[in-house]
């Protein structure tokens, strides 16, 4: 299993592990303001545990709420975080990746780093993530087909691990794959995607502070359905983006291919940040399903994450979808 890390600051709710008083506890509204869990604390402090809003109540009950109105965001039960998923490897239907990754094998666990960095070779998780003290970070989740959580992962920033790995100066982008086990993943099966499932960013993006390695929901350890043993969230961007179980990171100088982008490159560009401007081909992304919600709630400019802007600001996003 996964060495835990404790986190070097005074911050112990991660230690909790009922779900009840993690809530009651954690908790958060963001009221006028939507993304002040992410947006208003310093880089580095973003939503770890001892800064998140803490409150008794969210304000369900607020007359004037509507959905043009921006709504609490309130923690997603660990029980749906757990059991609607995504994770096309296990099967395509929602339920799938709970019941077929029940047994999913993730230790050993070995990662790949190859291309232009000066530490390539293949590591053992534990000695990879070693060095990185264990944070929380509560994002919203936001998935190309209109439907949204809001998590609270463990892990640490991507950058934090990139500056160990020493990327050189040809580096402009780093690509993740996820395992492709034939005899533990039954989807591969399907030829919806082209398997291994790989991602990829571009070396800035992957540098934000807000990009997170993650190994751990509700301070628990990743499911298999989750993407354990190590996760990438980028919050800011469409779910897939957010690529599962990885066993290898790549640093190229060329923009590398995307698993999504491959099978339809009009429906998911290669940056898919979440933009409510820009419609799917097929449906609207102006307004999202929170999974436990009834009424459908605006998508906001970057999932909320106005933060990354500037990544952007010589870029027409209409176009680089
Ligand atoms: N390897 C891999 N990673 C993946 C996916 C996948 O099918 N395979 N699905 C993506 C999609 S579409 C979403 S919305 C998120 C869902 O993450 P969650 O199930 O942990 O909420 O994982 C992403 N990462
Ligand atoms: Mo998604």
């Amino acid at each position: 299993m996964l060495i835990k890390i404790k986190a070097s600051s005074e911050c112990k709710e991660h230690e909790v592990s009922d779900e009840k008083f993690y809530r009651s506890r954690r908790s958060f509204i963001t009221q006028s303001v939507p993304a002040i869990a992410a947006s208003s604390l310093a880089p580095g402090l973003l939503l770890s545990a001892c800064d998140a809003k803490t409150a008794s109540d969210t304000p369900s009950s607020d007359p004037a709420s509507k959905a043009s109105t921006p709504k609490a965001d309130t923690l997603t039960p660990y029980q749906d975080i757990t059991t609607y998923n995504n994770f096309y490897e296990f099967g395509t239907d929602k339920a799938d990746p709970a019941i077929h990754a029940k047994n999913f094998k993730v230790s050993p666990w070995t990662i790949r780093v190859e291309g232009e960095a000066k530490h390539i070779g293949t590591y053992a998780l534990d000695d990879l993530i070693a060095p990185h003290p264990e944070q929380e970070r509560i994002y919203r989740l936001r998935c190309v087909e209109a439907w949204s959580m809001v998590i609270p992962w463990m892990g640490f920033p991507l950058a934090d691990l990139i500056k160990r790995l020493e990327p050189n100066s040809k580096a402009k982008y780093v690509q993740f794959e996820t395992l492709a086990d034939a005899k533990q993943m039954p989807g591969l099966r399907s030829t919806v995607l082209k398997w291994p499932y790989v991602e990829a960013l571009r070396l800035d993006e992957a540098m934000h502070p807000l990009t997170l390695l993650a190994t751990g929901i509700y301070g628990k350890s990743l499911l298999g359905q989750n993407g354990a043993p190590i996760r990438l969230v980028v919050p800011w961007k469409y779910g897939f983006k957010s690529i599962k179980s990885i066993v290898a990171i790549r640093f190229t100088e060329k923009q590398p291919n995307t698993s999504w982008n491959l099978r339809s490159p009009r429906e998911y560009g290669f940056y898919s940040n979440v933009n409510p401007t820009v419609n799917h081909p097929r449906w609207s992304q102006k307004k999202e399903r929170r999974i436990g919600e009834f009424r459908k709630r605006e998508t906001l400019m970057f999932n909320g994450y106005e933060e990354v802007a500037s990544l952007y600001s010589a870029m027409d996003l209409k176009k680089h979808t």
